[in-house]
């Protein structure tokens, strides 16, 4: 059983990140904020939204700081909060921290403890919180966009208009439960099974979305594979910059799985440099190559490298790999004499890395890039969405009333389950672990 959360305590952490810093930023939040205020900074009255220059301490002075303090509902949380613009050193920090602590009522928050009584107050619902997660950990630019857009409420207004139309539909067929005498007109039924119809073609639209949302999170998977020696490892150097992988003229250098993260044009990626496929192996590369099939068969995209000098004759990819996206590249044109159709380029002299680059880009851009509705971002809203199409799917099948509108209902609760809007207890422990203290 969860432990029922209680909102009595006041909480306070190190908003800001850990580590020295110019500023360091300590949020408090619950009843005992004025109390912190006024024993700490001395601010008997303070005005909500001012920034107030204080010598902050009890018995002594630890700090001065920026003071200030948002009155309730009017906060992040919803509750009162006060924060501490201190100086970024530990001590201070430490100090500070410990004052606040000594104050009764007040104890140190638990990860996301912010965020979630921000949920709890009705300030934003679980996939803007999820949106503020993924912004914290956003690291490229295409990253930053979907979760800014997602705590900004693009989800949560899809879901909650979702939900509305259903709960209206809902209460119009409960009217005529409640009043058996009275018949509901098959026009109007007719019009609520349409737009049941409806909602189902929207949010199967809604997830027939290439897992976009999900592999922009992650990051997409690109795996090099080809024949020993054709110069994988080379590649995934001079795509890198960077001495990531042995390179050398004996075959089957390369035997485990070597990744490296990059930035291309704003989608996280990550690369990998797998183990030449060839039939004859010892022990060790067998297994070497067992690993390289298996993370291309999980790749968004392969890069097949081909040794260009041997041009016409290409390798062929196992089966399973066919099925996905692949690019063939033809390497080592520095040492040929004639040239290939296709992608051309030499690891070694980087003569046609840039274009190589352009139709990665141009894969990417393709299966993932600009969208204009929103994304799907986690499975558990995928896994919602496809519960809530069964139901809706099934109360087609139901002419009786009772019956329909409990299928609404279930319908409605899977997508009042994205958003929290129910059932949130047993969810929001699983969701606000991910975040960090302070948040
Ligand atoms: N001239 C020339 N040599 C290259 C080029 N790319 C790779 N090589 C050479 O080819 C040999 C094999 O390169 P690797 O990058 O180790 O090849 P690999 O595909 O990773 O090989 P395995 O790990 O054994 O599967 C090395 O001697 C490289 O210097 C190229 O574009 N031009
Ligand atoms: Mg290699």
């Amino acid at each position: 059983m969860a432990e029922t959360y209680t909102l009595t305590d006041t909480i306070y952490a190190l908003s800001s990140g850990s580590g020295k810093g110019g500023v360091a930023i300590i949020r408090v939040s619950g009843h005992q904020v004025r109390t912190v205020l006024k024993e700490l900074a001395h601010l008997d009255e303070p005005h909500p939204r001012y920034a107030y220059f204080r010598a902050i301490g009890t018995a002594q002075i630890l700090d001065h700081a920026l003071v200030l303090y948002f009155q309730a509902p009017n906060s992040f949380t919803g509750e009162d909060v006060a924060e501490f613009q201190v100086h970024g050193g530990r001590a201070v920090i430490q100090s500070v921290l410990e004052a606040i602590g000594n104050i009764p009522g007040c104890r140190p928050a638990d990860r996301g403890e912010f965020s979630r009584r921000a949920v709890i107050n009705g300030k934003m619902d679980l996939t803007e919180a999820e949106g503020l997660l993924d912004l914290i950990n956003a690291e490229t630019e295409r990253q930053r966009a979907l979760a800014l857009k997602q705590m900004a409420g693009n989800l949560a207004t899809l879901y909650d208009g979702w939900r509305s139309d259903l709960t209206r539909h809902m209460a119009y067929l409960e009217a005529f439960i409640d009043f058996p005498e009275e018949e509901i007109p098959p026009e109007k039924l007719d019009a609520i099974d349409a737009d049941i119809h409806s909602l189902i073609d929207k949010i199967n639209t809604h997830l027939n979305d290439n897992r976009a949302g999900e592999r922009l999170r992650d990051g997409f998977y690109i795996a090099i594979v080809g024949a020993p020696n054709v110069g994988k490892s080379s590649l995934i150097n001079a795509l890198t910059h960077r001495d990531v992988a042995i390179v050398s003229q004996i075959a089957g250098t390369t035997r485990d799985v070597v990744e490296a993260h990059l930035d291309v044009a704003g989608f996280p990626v990550i690369l990998a440099d797998t183990a030449g496929l060839r039939d004859q192996a010892d022990t060790i590369e067998t297994e070497g190559i067992k690993r390289a099939v298996r993370r291309a068969s999980d790749a968004d995209l392969i890069l097949h490298i081909q040794d260009g000098t041997r041009w016409p004759r290409a390798d062929l990819l196992p089966d399973i790999l066919n099925q996905k996206t692949v690019l063939t590249v033809w390497n080592k044109s520095d040492l040929m004499t004639t040239k290939p159709d296709g992608l051309v380029i030499s690891a070694k002299t980087g003569d046609g890395i840039a274009d190589l680059w352009n139709h990665i880009q141009g894969v990417l851009e393709r299966d993932f890039g600009q969208r204009d509705n929103a994304l799907i971002t986690r499975e558990r809203y995928r896994v919602a969405l496809a519960d809530c199409v069964r139901n809706l799917t099934h109360a087609l099948t139901v002419s009786e009333l009772e019956l329909k509108a409990e299928d609404l209902r279930l319908a409605a609760r899977c997508l009042g389950r994205i958003t929290g809007r129910i059932d949130a207890e047993d969810l929001l422990d699983i969701i606000f672990r991910d975040f960090c203290i302070g948040k």
